[in-house]
């Protein structure tokens, strides 16, 4: 039977890079995101291979998360796979000069948003005894640097989250597991430097990072292993990185 998997923050970077891999690897999806015209052409592309539902809504409005997925399509309301990948950096400063407004964003997107995304689909898989959710960390869910304060905050959080759902799931047959990434070339910088590209673009230059379409495989990866093994948490970075601010760049 096909499985099916609903994947937040689809409509980019490492979100939409797995939406394509599931789909080419025969996995119907639920594709969620703010920017549904984004999410509309990625239905339009995928769904010559496999069953294609939109959920737009922002992961910090927990009304209209909660509402979203307890009206999905019978087709779609069992969830075999949840990809727990929305959310961004807002800023990059010193504590004592951040922006309270970008700390709220990544608090309530990164960690917040996650757990109401979880929340609304863990009582199914709980009933089905079955399912596997992928937390979507980062290197700064294991150390902190310089000016990423909150963000690093945040994911740590989310780090913590990951431990906790797998103790408290494993038991209901649930496989619970994080992927740690390093740099991965995406949206990621220019949101983070809003819209910024110049700012953006130089966080990529003078080395290889990652694409999202590595961190989709290896989401794949942990996914399609058998039922009882469970990836319970990786970190993966590029070649030329070794920690969060040691990176080999050779700049001209
Ligand atoms: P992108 O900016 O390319 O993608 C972010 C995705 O998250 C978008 O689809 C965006 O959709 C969604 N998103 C952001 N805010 C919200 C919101 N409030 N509600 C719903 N969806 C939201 O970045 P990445 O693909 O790189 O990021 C994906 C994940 O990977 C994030 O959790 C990030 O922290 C993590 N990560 C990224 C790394 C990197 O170097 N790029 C490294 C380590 C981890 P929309 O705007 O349409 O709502
Ligand atoms: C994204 C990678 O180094 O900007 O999580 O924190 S980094």
């Amino acid at each position: 039977m096909r499985k099916t998997a609903l994947i937040t923050g689809a409509s980019s970077g490492i979100g939409r890079a797995t939406a394509r891999l599931f789909a080419s690897q025969g996995i119907d999806i639920i594709i969620c995101g703010r920017r549904k015209e984004r999410l509309q052409e990625l239905q339009q592309e995928l769904s010559t291979q496999v069953d294609v539902h939109i959920l737009a809504f922002d992961v910090r409005d927990k009304a209209m998360v909660f509402k979203g997925i307890a009206s999905l399509p019978e087709q779609f309301s069992n969830i075999d796979i949840l990809i727990n990948n929305a959310g961004n950096a807002h800023g990059l400063s010193p504590i004592d000069q951040g922006d309270v407004e970008d700390w709220e964003a990544m608090i309530d997107i990164n960690v917040k948003g996650l757990l109401y995304v979880s929340k609304a689909i863990i009582p199914s898989m709980i009933a089905n005894k079955a399912g596997h959710i992928i937390n979507i960390g980062s290197t700064a869910a294991k150390e902190v640097y310089p000016n990423g304060n909150v963000y690093c905050a945040s994911k740590h959080a989310v780090d913590a989250l990951n431990q906790a759902m797998r103790i408290d799931l494993h038991h209901h047959g649930i496989r619970v597991g994080a992927i740690h990434p390093g740099l991965v070339e995406t949206e990621f910088s220019e949101v983070r430097f809003k819209g910024d590209t110049e700012k953006a673009e130089k966080v990529y230059q003078g080395y290889t990072p990652l694409t999202p379409e590595d961190i989709a495989d290896i989401i794949y990866f942990a996914v399609s292993r058998p039922a009882h093994v469970n990836i319970a948490d990786l970190i993966v970075m590029p070649r030329d990185q070794a920690s969060s601010t040691i990176v080999n760049k050779k700049l001209s």
